[in-house]
């Protein structure tokens, strides 16, 4: 217990109200959100913060006639520039429930996508994320808190995928990039608007990382090679090549690197990260933490860097044979439902939809599930960004 009160950021050590030990949030606080001037990395693209729980206007002018509607929740999506992050993205802002910070390393394809997709304007934010940098990680969570909007939502979405890649290439800081950008860059990003999460009055206050069934060797997916293993972890406490040269690139240590083996690993990462975020600070802050597996999208940019025939004949393959297929639209609805469906509010889990669509708790893998694992893996992955 102290050695987690000591690992809590100072402002999560509060209790939240729904807690019921200290109510601090005022109500003030809950009716007016602060305005700051945007920044210029960020394309604001609406010109009325999202509003505190509003009064419905209506012809009397008692208030106890006032009906208190929800406001507009504000969530942050890396990776919104395409695929699943930019469905979900138009799902969510399309409710107008949502107003939606797309948080992606190519501005100009972002603002791109929106438009085309039909975002109106209004719904979303475009600001700078390069996963592949911590700073600039440190960078966007000081640029999204000067624009004085909450956040009641974090997707760490955004991933990389270098399926045929046998040589490593290495982020800003020299880590293995597809640990880098899938698992790192988004374990400080996360650790860091925990803060901002917390101090949010939405009602269902959540912390979504993407995970992913091939990362999962209890299903048939994730038992094609390369399979997904993290050993124990020497690799990554070798600074996955980053400081270290003579180091492995490959989280188990592995001598050769491997591409699609190095994205499955990240993806077991993100699915551990969350358990663990779940165990550290669920109780404290009434944060929902989850994950999720949102179906085969097997059109998106995931698969780009793979050979030509892979491209051409992977969908037919997963929509013909494994049945496994999700359209991007579809696969956005689904995870538009993680981050605001009244009903998924538990902690600690990992979605799956079945054929129907209808979303239900999946069984991870035991190493994707490994309480051990998971804490070790915290504890190596903050110092590799550098909170520890
Ligand atoms: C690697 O190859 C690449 O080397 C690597 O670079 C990277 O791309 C990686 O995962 C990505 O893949 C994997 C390779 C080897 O798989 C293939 O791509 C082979 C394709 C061969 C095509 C098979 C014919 C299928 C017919 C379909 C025709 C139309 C569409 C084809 C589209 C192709 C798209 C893939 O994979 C193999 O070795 C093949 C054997 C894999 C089977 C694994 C199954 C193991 C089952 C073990 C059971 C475990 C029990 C689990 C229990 C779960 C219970 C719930
Ligand atoms: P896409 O390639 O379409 O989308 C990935 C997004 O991540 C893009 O917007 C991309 O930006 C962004 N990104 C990549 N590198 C960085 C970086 N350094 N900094 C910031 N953003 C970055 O893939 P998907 O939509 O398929 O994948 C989304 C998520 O879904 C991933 O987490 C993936 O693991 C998961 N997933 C996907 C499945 C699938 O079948 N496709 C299945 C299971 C899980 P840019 O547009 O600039 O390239
Ligand atoms: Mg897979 C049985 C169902 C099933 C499902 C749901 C997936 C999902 N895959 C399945 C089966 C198979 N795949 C089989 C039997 C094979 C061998 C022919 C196979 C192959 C395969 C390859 C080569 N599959 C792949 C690849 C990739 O390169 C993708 C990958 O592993 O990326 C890491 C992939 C995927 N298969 C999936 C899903 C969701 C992927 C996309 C990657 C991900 O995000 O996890």
């Amino acid at each position: 217990m102290a050695l987690q009160a000591a690992l809590l950021p100072s402002a999560l050590s509060r209790q939240h109200p729904k807690k019921g030990a200290s109510a601090v949030v005022k109500d003030t606080a809950f009716l007016s959100v602060p305005q700051k001037k945007a920044p210029s990395l960020c394309v604001r693209t609406h010109v009325a913060t999202p509003t505190a729980p509003v009064a419905t206007p209506g012809s009397s002018t008692s208030s106890m006639d006032k009906k208190k509607t929800l406001r507009q929740g504000v969530v942050v999506i890396t990776g919104a520039s395409s695929g699943l992050g930019l469905a979900a993205a138009k799902a969510l802002a399309e409710t107008g429930k949502w107003h939606v910070v797309m948080a992606c390393r190519d501005f100009l394809k972002a603002a791109k996508a929106a438009k085309s997709a039909g975002m109106a304007d209004g719904s979303y934010t475009i600001m700078h994320l390069d996963l592949a940098s911590l700073d600039s990680v440190r960078q966007f969570v000081a640029h999204f808190r000067r624009s004085g909007m909450p956040l009641d939502s974090l997707v760490c979405n955004a991933a990389i995928y270098r399926p045929t890649a046998r040589t490593p290439t290495f982020t800003a800081d020299g880590y293995e990039m597809s640990v880098g950008v899938n698992h790192l860059g988004h374990f400080l990003l996360a650790r860091l608007l925990l803060d901002d999460l917390n101090k949010s009055d939405y009602p269902s206050r959540r912390l979504i990382i993407l995970g992913s069934i091939t990362g999962n060797t209890n299903t048939l997916a994730g038992n094609v090679p390369p399979k997904a293993n993290l050993g124990d972890l020497r690799g990554l406490a070798g600074g996955l090549a980053g400081k270290n040269k003579n180091g492995s690139a490959m989280i188990d240590g592995a001598e050769d690197f491997d591409g699609a083996k190095a994205y499955k690993d990240s993806k077991i990462c993100n699915m551990l990260t969350m358990q663990e975020l779940h165990r550290r600070f669920h109780e404290d802050t009434g944060i929902t933490f989850a994950s999720l597996y949102p179906g085969c999208i097997a059109t998106t940019g995931l698969f780009r860097e793979h050979i030509p025939l892979f491209r051409l004949l992977f969908p037919p393959f997963q929509k013909f044979i494994t049945k496994g297929f999700v359209s991007e639209e579809e696969s956005g609805k689904r995870l538009a439902q993680v981050v605001s469906d009244p009903s998924l509010t538990k902690s600690g889990v990992y979605w799956s939809w079945n054929k129907d669509s209808a979303s239900f708790e999946n069984q991870l893998s035991q190493e994707a599930s490994d309480p051990k694992k998971a804490r070790k893996l915290y504890e190596l992955s903050e110092k590799l960004v550098g909170l520890a």
